[in-house]
Order: structure tokens, then C-alpha cells, then sequence
């Protein structure tokens, strides 16, 4: 057995209560060595990786990673939030008590990191010196070197980050065992795997996988489900799934910030790190502050504020190229030390590719390996159309390699939110933009946001999958008091943001093709939204919000169709009052949903009848 203490002390790890509990855990997993890492290690780890093949060498300064073929994913079944309430039981929160679930997990993982290393990563979610810093210390255990070097990538990581804390054992314990990935049945009746964040405990406990969301534990397990949970409780702020840019008018010197929330594959990263189109280039800047994760709370000043606890970006590669986010790229460029992950590999260029990369995969087919280390020129008729990077492949980089990063990203005060917006991606109905000025007609249509399912398959035509807020994977309480928790954050500000609800998707009935050209060009919808804000458009009013009047928006440089337009502009009542009823399904699913939101729902409603 290793000497714990005698490990933690040469490596200036102070504090008695995170000694305490990595002596617990290292009690129940058995580890082999500890060793306790900080940011600075990085170089000395990327090279034990890259000597035992557990990463491979992507080009200069870049690295290659391939996780299990069955570890690929967040597993929502397998994903639960425990506390010792019942009353913490929400829709989608997988709720379980808190004893069971701790004795569960203690049983997986006693004596499950035998042989192995435990990394000892202190980290922080949030800048140092945040007003939410208390929230945001964390010490993750992990048997794995790969985790942590995306750790170090996605989260601040040093034993400075939890020495000093006010109270040393406000951390959150956040352990992680990979397990025995070949023997774990993942996806069968005899799935072994266990995501659970005990939220009263601030305890989070990982067993069986080392992938992303279900190992990154400082990420989705404490940054979103245990922050929310924490916000909510401490009655502070909002740890919710969102992205956070900035706008820059060098005219007139103004900057503005808008946050906000997306389902999956609504092009959330793609907006975050968004360029201005062309022809607003000179005028307008686009800054990128995250693209997954924001705490919002209020400060002195009655502003809501916001800040990404995150340190990096763990974004999906899958379609990233030099017109949906040429940024991204940038970030991951040569000697940015970025990790790809599952994507397909050159074993003799060391070159990485990706669906979407460019429209056609290399032609040369010499040395590439597919996302499962297969020989793509072996491959036979049938598995000659398979992709060749997982749908799920990733790109790890930390935000400083973001070349349109605002160089404030990291200022502990966060920044004023001018904006919060939803989109999801919907082929009718949601015209471009619309604005909503009323603080419970906001917080209703984020509980209503939702993707649609794909056709016949998952659901009835024109119906969404919702994703409240887009946290539905990540809620960690009730959506009655979630609801009212965001009424209360954001009525408490005095100086309130606009909510507004985005769609880049609607196509064109006929023919399908997309009525709005999207990416760069999203910029236009945000800055009528900002002029908005600023008095200087008035929109017209619709049952559903403002929407811009056509000469409203700056169309500079942009050739649209003016048939187009007009749809992207209108709303379409009968398509908006067959949706109402759906809402009013999903929203009676939750109970103690505070009478304001159905107030909201009652409002849209009656506008729709009257219109
Ligand atoms: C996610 C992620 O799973 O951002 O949503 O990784
Ligand atoms: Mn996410």
C-alpha cells in the first residue's frame, strides 16, 4: 500500500481535508502509486502517454487518442443524480437515493484501480477570485493518464487551486474509476457502468468509462449538475449548458454579451466561436468566451453576470471546417497541444480526419486508420460506406488557443449579459429570431426549447424531443423549482436581460432547402437583437415575440431571397397553435411548475387565437 500522506506532502498538497478524502478513496480502489498533478506536468505526461501508445503523435505539437469502441458517449440511462431527499426527485433527473447509490458505487470500485496510478487533479471551475470561486474547487481522482491530461486542458488543475480554500473542505470529491471497459456489458441488461453525482454530498462517482462527460469529471458532472444544484440550494446562480460571446461595435465602442442554450447538433460551438460575415467585418467583432458551460448570477450592480467555468473546449469534430467554424480549427492548429479523439488517423502522416472535414475523405487512402484503428483500404463492401471518425469524435483545446478568445475571458467578475437565447433546430414554425421582453414569457420558452426528432423514427412529425434549457441530460433537481429558481435569479436583477429564441434551420417546404444561410450570417439576427435592446429597432410584435421588421435587419453584402425572408420573418399561427398543445403535455409533466410560467403558456396561447 503507498504512503498516501508521505505522496501528498512532497507534493505540497496542504490541505488536511482533501488528504482525508484521497485517502479514503485510495482505502477503497487500491491503487498501485499516487501522484498528485497540476497543469505544469502536462509535458512530462503527454510523453509517459505518448511511450506507453496510450496517445499518439497528430502532427507538431498535437496528439491522437482512441477511447474503448463501446466507451464513445455520455450514457443518460446510466447517469443518475442521488441525494438523501426524495423530494429531489425530478422528470429527468434519474433520481436515486443517496446510500444506495454510494454503497453501489463503493462495491464497483473497491479494489478496481489495483495495478494502476491514481491521479490526485486539484482543479477549479471558474477564473481564481470569482465570486463564485466557493462553488468551483474540486479534487478529481482518476486511474487514468489520459483523463487527466484532458483535464488539465478543460479545468485550471494545481494543489494552489485548493490549499488556501476559506473552508478546506468546500471541494467537491469527484472519483473516477475507468473499470474493466472489455467486461462491463455497456448497453446490455448487465450494464455495469454508473455516472452518479451525489448533489447533497457534493460527491461525484464514475465508474466505467474514460470518455468525455463520464470521466472529464471537473466538466458536465460538477460544472453543470453539481453547480446547478448548488446554485439552487444556495439560492446564488444558474450553472447551466450554455455558450457566452461577445460583440464588439467598433463604431460606436459598445460591447455587448449574450449567452444561451442549444440541444445537441444545433451548431452551439459554430455560434460560439463565430466570425462576423464579411461584409460586417469591419465594423463588428465576434469574441468567443466558452462554448458549453455558463454560471449566471447577479451582482451588486443588478446585472446578471456570466462566466464559463470551463478552462478549455471539448467540441465535437464532426462537420468542423472552414466554413461552419474555421476558429476551431484554428484552435487546434499545429503546436496548440490539442487532443483529437476518436476521429481517423494517419499512422504514417500522423493527419487527422473527420466527416465533414472536407466534402470528400482523402483519396490517398495509404496509412489511414478509421476511429476504431482499422485499415480503411482493408475495408470490405460492407463496411466501405462506414464512417471514419465516430459521430461522437472531439477536439480538445484549451481556450487560450481560441483566436477570436476575449481578453477578458478570464476576469473573475464575469460580464454583463445582454442577451439570453434558445434555439433549437426546427424545419418549421420558429422564424429566425424572435424577442421576448417578459421575464416569465423568457424562462417558458427556454423550459419549452426542444430539436426535433428525427422523422418517424423518434417521434410524431413536427414534434420536438424538449430539452429544457438544453440541460435535460444535466438536471440535478425538479423542474417545478428549477423554474422558479430561474425566476428568481434573473427577476432579482434590476437591470434585466432579453431572452430571444433563434432557429438557423427552417427549410423551405417544397424543395427542403434552407431558407437562411446560417453561421457567419447568424451574426445579423444578434445585432438586430442588440439594436433592440438599445431602442434603436422596434421590431413587430407577434404572438410569439418580437420578430425584426424587414428592414430592420442588416442584410450588407448578404443576397437572400426576398420570398425567403419574408418566411424566416412571419410566424405561422396554425403550425404555433398545434405546438401549444404539445407544450401544454410536456409542461403538465412537471409539478410545483410555478404559476407564472403557465401564465406565459396562457398569454401565447390567447395571442395565437386572437392573431
Ligand atoms: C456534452 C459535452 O456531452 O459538451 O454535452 O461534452
Ligand atoms: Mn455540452
Amino acid at each position: 500500500m503507498v504512503e498516501v500522506d508521505a505522496v501528498l506532502e512532497s507534493a505540497g498538497l496542504k490541505n488536511d481535508k482533501v488528504r482525508e478524502y484521497v485517502r479514503y478513496w485510495a482505502g477503497i480502489t487500491g491503487p498501485e502509486d499516487i501522484q498528485v498533478v497540476s497543469a505544469a506536468d502536462d509535458v512530462r505526461l503527454i510523453r509517459e502517454c505518448l511511450a506507453a501508445h496510450e496517445i499518439l503523435p497528430a502532427g507538431e505539437g498535437r496528439y491522437y487518442s482512441r477511447s474503448y469502441h463501446k466507451d464513445t458517449a455520455r450514457s443518460e440511462e446510466r447517469t443518475i443524480v442521488a441525494t438523501n431527499n426524495p423530494a429531489d426527485k425530478g422528470v429527468y433527473n434519474n433520481w436515486r437515493p443517496a446510500a444506495e447509490m454510494k454503497a453501489k458505487l463503493t462495491g464497483l470500485m473497491r479494489g478496481a484501480s489495483a495495478g494502476k496510478t491514481m491521479y490526485v487533479i486539484p482543479y477549479l471551475m471558474a477564473p481564481p477570485g470569482s465570486p463564485l470561486e466557493k462553488y468551483a474547487a474540486g479534487v478529481q481522482l482518476t486511474d487514468n493518464r489520459s483523463v487527466v491530461l484532458h483535464m488539465i486542458r478543460m479545468a485550471r488543475v494545481g494543489v494552489e487551486y485548493i490549499n488556501e480554500l476559506a473552508d478546506p473542505g468546500s471541494f467537491a470529491r469527484a472519483v473516477h474509476v475507468t473499470g474493466d471497459l472489455e467486461n462491463l456489458g455497456q448497453g446490455t441488461p448487465d450494464d455495469k457502468r454508473y455516472f452518479v453525482t451525489v448533489a447533497d454530498e457534493r460527491t461525484i462517482l464514475h465508474f466505467g468509462s474514460s470518455y468525455g462527460g463520464n470521466a472529464l469529471l471537473g466538466k458536465i458532472a460538477h460544472g453543470l449538475r453539481q453547480s446547478s444544484y448548488d446554485g439552487w440550494t444556495s439560492g446564488r446562480f444558474l450553472g447551466e449548458q450554455f455558450m457566452l460571446l461577445g460583440i464588439v461595435d467598433r463604431q460606436t465602442g459598445k460591447r455587448y454579451h449574450i449567452c444561451g442554450g442549444f440541444p445537441s447538433a444545433s451548431g452551439k460551438t459554430n455560434l460560439a466561436m463565430m466570425l462576423p460575415p464579411e461584409a460586417l467585418g469591419d465594423r463588428y467583432y465576434v469574441e468567443f468566451y466558452g462554448d458549453d458551460i455558463a454560471w449566471l448570477w447577479v451582482g451588486e450592480d443588478g446585472r446578471l453576470y456570466g462566466m464559463n467555468p470551463e478552462f478549455g473546449v471539448f467540441g465535437v469534430a464532426r462537420d468542423t471546417n472552414e466554413t461552419t467554424n474555421p476558429t476551431a480549427l484554428e484552435s487546434v492548429a499545429p503546436g496548440t497541444r490539442a487532443i483529437f479523439t476518436n476521429v481517423a488517423y494517419n499512422e504514417k502522416t500522423h493527419e487527422v480526419w473527420w466527416e465533414g472535414r472536407t466534402e470528400n475523405p482523402p483519396a490517398d487512402l495509404d496509412g489511414w486508420l478509421d476511429w476504431k484503428g482499422n485499415r480503411i483500404a482493408d475495408r470490405g463492401p460492407v463496411e466501405a460506406d462506414d464512417p471514419w471518425a465516430h459521430p461522437n469524435s472531439r477536439f480538445t483545446t484549451t481556450l487560450s488557443n481560441v483566436p477570436n478568445v476575449a481578453s477578458d475571458y478570464a476576469d473573475p467578475r464575469g460580464v454583463p449579459i445582454d442577451a439570453i437565447i434558445f434555439g433549437g433546430r426546427t424545419r418549421d414554425r420558429e422564424p429566425l429570431i424572435r424577442a421576448i421582453t417578459d421575464v416569465a414569457e423568457g424562462v417558458y420558452d427556454g423550459l419549452t426549447l426542444g430539436a426535433e426528432a428525427t422523422f418517424a423514427a423518434e417521434g410524431v412529425d413536427g414534434q420536438l424531443r424538449y430539452d429544457p434549457m438544453s440541460m435535460r441530460p444535466f438536471m440535478s433537481y425538479p423542474e417545478g423549482p428549477y423554474a422558479a429558481h430561474w425566476l428568481n435569479i434573473v427577476g432579482q436583477a434590476t437591470k434585466r436581460p432579453l431572452f430571444a429564441h433563434v432557429n438557423w434551420f427552417q427549410r423551405d417546404p417544397e424543395d427542403g432547402h434552407f431558407l437562411w444561410p446560417g453561421y457567419r450570417e447568424n451574426l445579423r439576427a444578434l445585432l438586430w437583437l442588440m439594436q433592440l435592446k438599445d431602442g434603436e429597432v422596434e421590431g413587430v410584435k407577434s404572438p410569439a415575440g418580437i420578430l425584426p421588421a424587414k428592414d430592420e435587419l442588416n442584410l450588407d453584402g448578404l443576397d437572400i431571397d426576398p420570398g425567403d425572408l419574408d418566411k424566416l420573418l412571419s410566424i405561422d399561427v396554425a403550425r404555433w397553435q398545434q405546438e401549444m398543445g404539445f407544450r401544454e403535455q410536456h409542461l403538465a409533466q412537471f409539478p410545483g411548475l410555478p404559476e407564472e410560467i403557465w401564465e406565459a403558456h396562457r398569454r401565447v396561447a390567447a395571442a395565437l387565437n386572437d392573431d
